[in-house]
């Protein structure tokens, strides 16, 4: 058996006042040190405490070891044939800086000034050999605090992220997620020239619905709106909200036919959608307007926009609850291209292609 493999210390004794026993299984330590004696001590001073102990007897076989299980904290020895202790903290810090690990150095070492360059190379704190295994425990034990500290600020900060891209009433992406979405989209499609497609849903005369049965009522039809999208959307492309009862929906990788077959499908599924509301049942409907786009040059997505924008308009104006695409031609880049950028004379409606 190779002779760091992983040990897990000895979790008979109850963890009486220490983190949650999920969060313990959780928090792996990486032992370094070329002197079996040394990481034997380290290992019997940590074996009544429920973390996941690796070993490791030089700094490459460390790095490898930091790189396969991201070890919450490490305790390294400073004198070692390859790298120095010194040097796997500069590494670590400089090639994991995703999450933090708490790193203490171990060393024979008193002189201060090696002291000031240990830390100021990334570790965290340092212990003197030969070390007294109940300091090494509770030096452990603030690193594991400081740790969990970083873990839950981390997951905070994801949370906040994930919120300020989810519309809150829908669960939807919202306006931010969407451009930051589709405008990376628009690089790739450009670059590795794929077509991609947004189509904007508007639904139709929705502020009846708020006057007519109240706010409530038009948030149930928004949420069911968003219910139908969710579900047409497959994991390639994107929904979201744009605001108000105003929907986006980009996909990529298909032709036009294809979007006109996907989004009238969306259209008919909302159409269909019965709505509880006072003594009867409600049907609410919605309008899309379509743009596309594929070539060498993206256009900014505001342009995208603003022509899909002009395609709902018309949806509008011939009646509602139908799509109709935008039929301006941005660029053609190659023969294949010219069916997505054909320009009709008429706008055509979907009904009237599928
Ligand atoms: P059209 O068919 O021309 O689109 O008519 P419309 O009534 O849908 O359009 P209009 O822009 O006049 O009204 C949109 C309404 O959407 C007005 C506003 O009160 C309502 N609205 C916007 N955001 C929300 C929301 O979050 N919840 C609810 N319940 N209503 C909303
Ligand atoms: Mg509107
Ligand atoms: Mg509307």
């Amino acid at each position: 058996m190779p002779e760091y493999l992983v040990e897990r210390a000895s979790a008979k004794r109850p963890n009486i006042g220490g983190p949650p026993p999920d969060l313990c299984q959780d928090l792996k330590i990486l032992v370094v040190d070329d002197s079996p004696v040394y990481r034997k001590l380290v290992q019997q001073s940590l074996a009544h405490e429920p973390y996941q102990v690796l070993f490791a007897k030089n700094g490459r076989e460390a790095l490898d070891l930091f790189g396969q299980n991201q070890p919450a904290l490490v305790i390294t020895d400073w004198t070692m044939p390859d790298l120095s202790g010194l040097e796997l903290c500069e590494l670590i810090r400089r090639d994991f800086s995703r999450s933090y690990s708490y790193l203490i150095l171990l060393t024979s070492n008193t002189n201060k000034e090696q002291v000031i360059e240990g830390l100021a190379a990334g570790a965290d704190d340092y212990l003197t050999k030969p070390f007294h295994p109940g300091e090494l425990v509770a030096r452990v034990g603030v690193g594991r605090r400081l740790i969990e500290l970083h873990r839950q600020v981390e997951a905070k900060n994801r949370q906040l992220e994930e919120m300020a891209l989810t519309d809150p009433l829908t669960g939807l992406h919202n306006r931010r997620a969407i451009d930051l979405w589709v405008n990376s989209q628009l690089s790739a499609a450009a670059r590795h020239d794929f077509s991609i497609w947004v189509a904007i849903a508007d639904l139709d005369r929705f502020k009846n619905v708020n006057d007519t049965y109240g706010h409530d009522a038009g948030d149930t039809v928004l949420k069911s709106f968003s219910e139908v999208l969710k579900a047409s959307t497959r994991k390639s492309n994107m929904c979201g909200r744009l605001g108000g009862e105003e929907f986006l929906m980009v996909l990529t990788h298909v032709e036009r036919e294809q979007v006109g077959i996907a989004i009238e499908r969306v259209r008919q599924r909302f159409e269909k959608e019965e709505f509880k509301f006072g003594d009867g049942v409600s049907r609410v409907t919605a309008s899309f307007g379509v743009a596309g786009f594929r070539g060498p040059c993206p256009p900014d997505f505001t342009t995208l926009l603003a022509r899909a924008d002009s395609a709902l308009y018309s949806a509008k104006h011939k009646g509602r609850n139908r799509v109709e695409f935008d039929e301006e031609r941005i660029q053609r880049s190659s023969p294949t291209h010219a069916r997505i950028e054909r320009q009709d004379s008429q706008p055509k409606r979907i009904s009237g292609i599928l």
